[in-house]
């Protein structure tokens, strides 16, 4: 039977154990417009905003925006924005409604409307989270790539925008010439240096609209790098049928989440911000040793997981987990060739922080699919694994393990899995990288250097090492014949 919709006239139904926002929604002004409105921002950025709002910092609204679907805001629209994060864990579950998005903006349907917000003077934070693909960047170089669809539209169409780039420069054009101040950004996606790589790609496409403006965004913006983690999986309808047993109304918009979050923020804004160290973030003055602990050890076990996981026909990263191989070969990684290329900062305690990892990892209640982590390859590789792999190679350190993660994508971007099942891969490049497969199908030494020149994801350095072409062709040629799930089994089951 149908229930209740969660709303405002609602929220007073839920049961006493979910905590809802007891503050005046009617006297919270936005302060934030966050482009890319996914289920990571709604379980992370506005779920620490939320507690700072119940504080009554009512200047830190957030105003958010959907680049390409109107599926969030159809969602969020008729519950007057409410939705709840569910953090689930092996041991329970605790439910908080977040009541800190005010609109929700679907930018292709009115590019003018998301554009107005963004230059209303009130707006002093503009934050995203567009995954590594909506920086329109060369992935290995990290400059903007002028090619880009999206781009060539934007630069043509300064009216109506596409990307969160064109959005950006338009904006902070509207600004400048209303005699208006800059705002701040801030990038929330899983990109090493992410603030640098945003105004690098910014003051690119700000050069091709106008020199004048170009100058006058530097002095005018900051752009802080951040290390976000929370694991978030996409919400399913089981999740929203659970959820809707337990609050007795439904919610289309709720997340799902770890119980675990961390946020480290560069201290490096330009007008004010919200004092999110008072919900649990970390301001500092040098994100880059955290970002680097993140991004090869979580991330990087993480797309080592998926792709052998989902080859070996595993649909979950928990069911991986499961595999006491898998488990090993996982511990394996942290320790050795991803845990040997980072430096801690002082007081980080990496053990820990790798038992946590595993821990994280074999959370049964969050259904945190091998595919949804596989998408998007040619964007996540270099900063999860290239990284550690060239320094283990400048150091002579081990690179089996990246050699065999390399070897499962090369596997699984060939779109046809180890029981000869058709995938369906997800990557903007992936029509060039299943070319290249079919292309060298025969020979696993030729595929693996056609893989090594391929310069958007591998640069121009790796294919000169013989060492890692070797390991490379190896872990094909034993893949190729025996299947990610017995080379797994072979080598890590003790
Ligand atoms: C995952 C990340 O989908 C992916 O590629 O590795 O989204 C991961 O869950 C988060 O970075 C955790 O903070």
């Amino acid at each position: 039977m149908s229930k209740k919709l969660l709303n405002r006239h609602t929220l007073n139904l839920l049961p006493d154990s979910v905590t809802i926002p007891d503050y005046d929604r009617n006297t919270i002004r936005a302060g934030i417009v966050h482009l890319g409105i996914g289920a990571f921002h709604r379980a992370h950025q506005a779920w620490y905003t939320e507690q700072l709002l119940v504080e009554g910092a009512s200047e830190w609204g957030i105003i958010a925006a959907s680049l390409r679907s109107p599926a969030v805001r159809d969602q969020l629209a008729p519950q007057d924005y409410l939705y709840s994060v569910a953090e689930k864990s092996n041991a329970g579950e605790k439910v908080r409604v977040i009541g800190c998005v005010q609109h929700v903006y679907v930018a292709p349907e009115n590019p003018g409307a998301l554009l107005e917000a963004m230059t209303d003077g009130e707006i002093r934070i503009v934050s995203l989270t567009i995954t590594e693909k909506g920086y329109c960047h060369d992935p290995a170089s990290g400059t903007l790539n002028l090619q880009h669809p999206d781009i060539q539209h934007d630069l043509a169409n300064p009216q109506s925008p596409k990307s969160a780039l064109g959005f950006i420069v338009y904006a902070l054009q509207a600004r400048m010439d209303k005699g208006l101040p800059g705002f701040t950004l801030l990038s929330c996606d899983n990109l090493p240096a992410n603030g640098k790589l945003l105004q690098r790609v910014l003051f690119e496409f700000a050069e091709q609209v106008d020199p004048d403006l170009a100058s006058w965004i530097k002095v005018n913006t900051r752009c802080p790098s951040t290390m976000i983690d929370r694991i978030v999986p996409a919400t399913t309808d089981t999740d929203r049928e659970a959820l809707e047993n337990m609050l007795g109304l439904r919610d289309n918009a709720a997340v799902v989440a770890e119980p675990f979050s961390q946020w480290v923020i560069e201290d490096n804004f330009l007008r004010g911000r919200p004092d999110w160290d008072r919900a649990g973030a970390t301001f500092v003055e040098d994100v880059e040793p955290y970002e680097l602990i993140k991004l090869r050890l979580l991330n990087g076990c993480h797309s080592l997981l998926a792709y052998s996981g989902y080859l070996a026909g595993f649909e979950t990263i928990a069911d991986v987990m499961a595999e006491p191989a898998f488990a090993a070969l996982a511990q394996h990684f942290l320790a050795t060739e991803a845990g040997t290329a980072v430096e801690a900062p002082r007081g980080f305690d990496l053990e820990k922080y790798r038992q946590q990892l595993l821990e994280r990892f074999s959370n049964r209640a969050l259904r945190h699919r091998t595919w949804q982590i596989a998408m998007d390859g040619s964007q996540k590789i270099p900063q999860r694994w290239l990284g550690t792999l060239r320094h283990q190679l400048a150091n002579g350190g081990p690179i089996d393990l990246l050699s065999f993660a390399l070897a499962c994508w090369i596997r699984y971007v060939s779109a046809v899995d180890d029981a000869g099942n058709t995938i369906e891969v997800s990557d903007p490049l992936a029509a060039d990288l299943k070319a290249l497969c079919d292309r060298h199908a025969d020979d696993t030494s030729e595929l693996t250097a056609a893989f090594l020149q391929f310069s958007a994801v591998f640069g121009a350095d790796l294919r000169q090492s013989e060492r890692l072409h070797s390991a490379l062709s190896g872990w094909l040629t034993r893949l190729k014949q025996h299947g990610v799930l017995t080379c797994v089994r072979t080598q890590f089951e003790k």
